[in-house]
């Protein structure tokens, strides 16, 4: 090998292990892993056990379709996929037990809050959710003394019973013709509430107050108040209370020969009461703030959807509960949080067109134009009488803040100031 030669070789072997050395290409750009959705929890409390399941259990359905619709929008909210998770707890319609479940949704830091079912849980826990900064919306809740506390969390999106008692009080004196009444409450929050307000109004028409009796909320016999109601000869009966005592009542009140008509308030206005009245159940008056279901909107395929997934009837209050979840959710939507102290402030802004009627809060939180429909037992069906008041639902389910409509049904008592 000459001398050219060797040198040629040495370089190529040179170059050859240069390139042997030479830093690997990068590996090709991994892209992070997805963000995870981010889980927004809502919280459900009604009686889920107990004389009232049927009816807590009604609530919670309807909260269910509504995050099953929220959760087909495939909403990003603060820039992340958000998925909506009820946390239904079961209140048993306990005052107590109503402020227990509240701290239990304070301290599993849920988003919000549907509920209480009834007026007797909500008040209590709504101090728990002020204190909380936690807001609430009750789909059925209508003492008016809920609203009247001045707690900036506090809505409900259904007529309270001032607006109730009003109607009913005015249909017993005008369209019923009653003169001479008995009235008897179960001495809940509700109950008592509302035959307070029904006694106002019922006088006010010039009708006469012959007796007044109290039970319980878990009572089902009813003779020894019977007894003394019927040596009264009272021409109505206005019972101020749930279905679960209702139903009884009227059915003794059939077997005690009481020749009263019997009035209700929505407690009593359910696809249960007739179950349990039985016969007894003809004739028979109740009230259901707003519009009766097929004069919602998308009322009457709600009741399909609701029918073919639960495999039962609405009881009562599923649509108010559907829109209280869905004025959340757009609350969170316009606020782009779901933090409770972002989107507290869009709630009082509140402009959605829900399935029950379009919803917008005066400065209490009470739902604006709150209608008031009467029904008569009919062959085991509640059959639509009239409504009084309120604002017709529009088509679209959109919610952008809109001029206040005007209120219609009678004022109740000036509210502290919300705090
Ligand atoms: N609105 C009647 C049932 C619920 C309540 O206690 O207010």
């Amino acid at each position: 090998m000459n001398k050219r030669v060797l040198v040629l070789a040495t370089t190529a072997a040179l170059m050859l292990l240069a390139c042997s050395k030479e830093a690997p290409p990068p590996p090709a750009a991994v892209a992070p892993p997805p963000t995870p959705p981010l889980t927004v929890k809502l919280g459900h409390a009604a009686p889920l056990t107990g004389p009232q399941a049927h009816l807590g259990k009604d609530n919670e359905n309807g909260a269910r379709l509504a995050i099953e619709d929220a959760n087909a929008q495939k909403l990003k909210i603060g820039g992340r996929d958000v998925v909506f998770e009820l946390m239904g707890e079961d209140d048993q319609a306990d005052p107590k037990q109503g402020t227990l479940v509240a701290q239990k949704f304070v301290d599993a830091k849920v988003n919000g809050v549907i509920g209480h079912l009834n007026s007797g849980t909500t008040i209590p826990a709504s101090k728990i959710y002020s204190d909380a900064g936690m807001p609430q919306v009750s789909p059925s809740a209508t003492n008016p003394q809920y609203t009247l506390q001045g707690f900036k969390t506090a809505f409900r999106v259904m007529a309270n019973d001032v607006q109730q008692g009003k109607v009913l009080g005015d249909y017993a004196a005008k369209q019923l013709g009653a003169k001479k009444i008995a009235i008897i409450d179960d001495k809940t929050a509700y109950g008592e509430g509302l035959a307070k307000e029904f006694k106002k109004a019922a006088e006010a028409g010039g009708v006469k107050v012959a007796a007044e009796e109290h039970t319980d909320d878990k009572s089902v016999d009813f003779a020894a108040i019977l007894t003394k109601v019927k040596a009264k000869r009272p021409d109505l009966v206005f019972y101020g209370g749930m279905d679960a005592q209702a139903g009884p009542l009227a059915a003794q009140m059939k077997k005690l020969g009481v020749k009263a008509k019997l009035l209700m308030g929505d407690g009593g206005c359910t696809t249960e009461f007739p179950k349990l009245a039985g016969d007894a159940a003809e004739g028979s008056y109740c009230s259901l703030p707003g519009v009766p279901l097929d004069k919602m909107s998308g009322g009457t395929a709600f009741q399909a959807r609701y029918k073919a997934k639960f495999n039962t009837d609405i009881q009562l209050y599923a649509p108010y509960s559907y829109d209280a979840a869905m004025v959340i959710i757009e609350a969170m939507k316009r606020a782009n949080s779901v933090e409770p102290a972002k989107y507290l402030a869009e709630l009082p802004k509140t402009a959605y067109s829900g399935l029950t009627s379009k919803i917008s809060f005066d400065e209490k939180g009470d739902v604006k134009d709150g209608a008031v429909t009467l029904y008569q037992f009919k062959a085991g069906n509640k059959e639509p009488l009239e409504t009084v008041g309120g604002a017709p639902a529009e088509p679209a389910a959109a919610a952008t803040p809109a001029a206040p409509a005007a209120a219609s049904a009678p004022a109740p008592a000036q509210p502290a100031e919300k705090k």
